[in-house]
């Protein structure tokens, strides 16, 4: 459980999600049933996020796909948008029409986004790999200073250097190694963290899962920034898995060390993949490889949450990049779910508590009636509460229910360890739904208090959070109090 949440959050947690999905049905047009998401289910198991990678062009043209995009999942990595040819194809000419759009997608659908990369040796264009070696750090950090600063505030998380190891735990020999040696890492760290001190900053890599030398590389390599000082957040493990090559020996007791040093850990980029045809006995193992990794991640606190590298195999990467394999996701290519769905939703549902069997088929999208820009004067600032301001911003009202976005600013001089906001309605406004939060609720007295992924806020640095409620008669806005722990 993550060290921010307490028994009495994961029960109201789980009264959340009942009321979430009695308010969906008291908002939404009538159904005979609402059915958790994995987006809900994580967030009800220790306040995780469960989010896909997002292929730009299905988000565009499908709309099977982006309707159980923006009702199963609550965080989003674009596959490609934010890469460094897409973003920046000549030198200082920025393009970044791709990741806004999926940034508007994820605002409207309460995601979080995980920025994904700035630094990696692939999709590299090739003004950069041409450039004098003396030339590089500039363009290195001036690409880094451009992206983040164009996004701060929209990202939850930024992979900050992609992929620097080979797999026997030598660095990878690519440009930026070569111009600037490993200190290359450190300073697009220093560099994004100055672009936006808010975002949380990872390196992310692939075969570092299980225990190993390319493991051991990274290890080593976090444990020095932290001894330096680095700006350095989080770990993500790729997860790229096949079923012919076996599961990564001691994955959660990988995992677990890697929070030991004080960063938190995340599955950025899980598939499992299997030799053509795919045949139900393959289905049942590549279930069990997806139920390993949610468990591996859920034992450990620090576990901030799991991303599928695509949902659905219509859109997978893996086909056109290893021959002769594929199905390596949780929906087939007619978006029906697989063992692989039912796996993960079992166990999500087991760590929140729950005993009821998790849905087979997608739910249909519960997303709130969107946009409109605010219409209430936004900040409320607190009486009491102290080391945090909260401010409250009503973000569409359709008369008989709402949005609002809470932001909530660390005024303190220490990073937060946690927070909480509480607030008494003025009127009969009631939350059935809240996101980046948990809360609770008694009569008209409503707390809502960090999640493990966004507890810890800079000094000067702020977070949100987003609630969905239901009201009659007049809508004023709370006084709200912020506390940090
Ligand atoms: O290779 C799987 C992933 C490994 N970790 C980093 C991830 O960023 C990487 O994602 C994949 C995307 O899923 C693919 O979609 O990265 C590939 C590139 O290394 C992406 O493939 C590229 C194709 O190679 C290009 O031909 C194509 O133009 O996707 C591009 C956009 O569709």
């Amino acid at each position: 459980m993550p060290r921010t949440l307490r028994p009495v959050w994961l029960a109201a947690l789980a009264a959340g999600v009942l009321l979430a999905m009695l308010g969906a049905l008291g908002v939404l047009a009538p159904r005979a049933a609402a059915q958790s998401t994995l987006g809900q289910l994580a967030s009800a198991a220790g306040g995780r996020y469960f989010g896909t990678a997002v292929s730009n062009s299905a988000l565009t043209s499908d709309t099977t796909y982006t309707s159980i995009l923006g009702s199963q999942f609550s965080a989003v990595t674009p596959e490609n948008a934010m890469k460094w040819d897409t973003v920046e194809p000549n030198q200082g000419q920025f393009d970044f029409s791709g990741g806004d759009q999926l940034v508007s997608y994820a605002k409207q659908h309460n995601q979080l986004v995980r920025g994904h990369n700035l630094v990696w040796h692939s999709q590299l264009p090739g003004w950069v790999s041409g450039l004098p070696l003396n030339q590089v750090q500039a363009a290195m950090e001036n690409h880094i200073t451009q992206e983040v600063s164009h996004y701060k505030g929209s990202i939850y998380a930024w992979d900050v250097v992609n992929e620097p190891f080979n797999d026997d735990g030598s660095y990878r020999s690519d440009v930026f190694y070569q111009a600037m040696g490993t200190g290359y890492i450190a300073d697009a760290l220093r560099t994004a963290h100055a672009a936006d001190p808010s975002a949380k900053l990872y390196l992310n890599d692939y075969n570092i899962e299980g225990t190993g030398a390319k493991a051991d590389a990274m290890y080593n390599l976090v444990s020095s920034l932290k001894a330096q000082g680095v700006p350095i957040d989080g770990v993500g493990f790729e997860t790229h898995l096949a079923i012919q090559y076996g599961f990564p020996t001691g994955m959660q007791q990988n995992l677990q060390r890697f929070a030991a040093l004080g960063v938190d850990v995340a599955i950025t980029e899980l598939d499992v993949r299997m030799t053509l045809p795919e045949t139900s006995a393959q289905d049942t193992t590549q279930a069990d490889y997806y139920s390993q990794v949610t468990n591996a991640c859920l034992a450990v606190s620090r576990c901030v949450g799991i991303t599928v590298w695509e949902f659905t195999d219509k859109y997978s990467w893996v086909p056109g990049t290893f021959s002769g394999q594929g199905a390596a996701d949780l929906y087939d290519s007619n978006y029906q779910t697989k063992p692989a769905y039912t796996a993960v939703a079992n166990d999500l549902t087991a760590a929140a508590g729950g005993t009821t069997a998790p849905p087979t088929t997608a739910p249909p999208t519960t997303a709130p009636p969107t946009t409109a820009p605010p219409t209430t004067a936004p900040p409320t600032t607190p009486p009491g509460g102290s080391g945090c301001k909260a401010s409250y911003a009503v973000s569409s009202d359709w008369g008989s229910g709402f949005t609002a976005n809470v932001t909530v600013a660390n005024t303190g001089s220490a990073d937060t360890k946690s927070w909480k906001v509480s607030w008494s309605w003025p009127g009969n406004q009631a939350v059935v739904n809240m996101w980046n939060a948990v809360y609770s609720q008694s009569g008209t007295a409503v707390t809502a208090t960090s999640q493990s992924y966004n507890a810890d806020i800079p000094p000067g640095g702020s977070t949100s959070f987003g609630l969905q409620a239901t009201y009659s008669g007049g809508n004023t806005a709370p006084t709200l109090t912020c506390t940090a722990g």
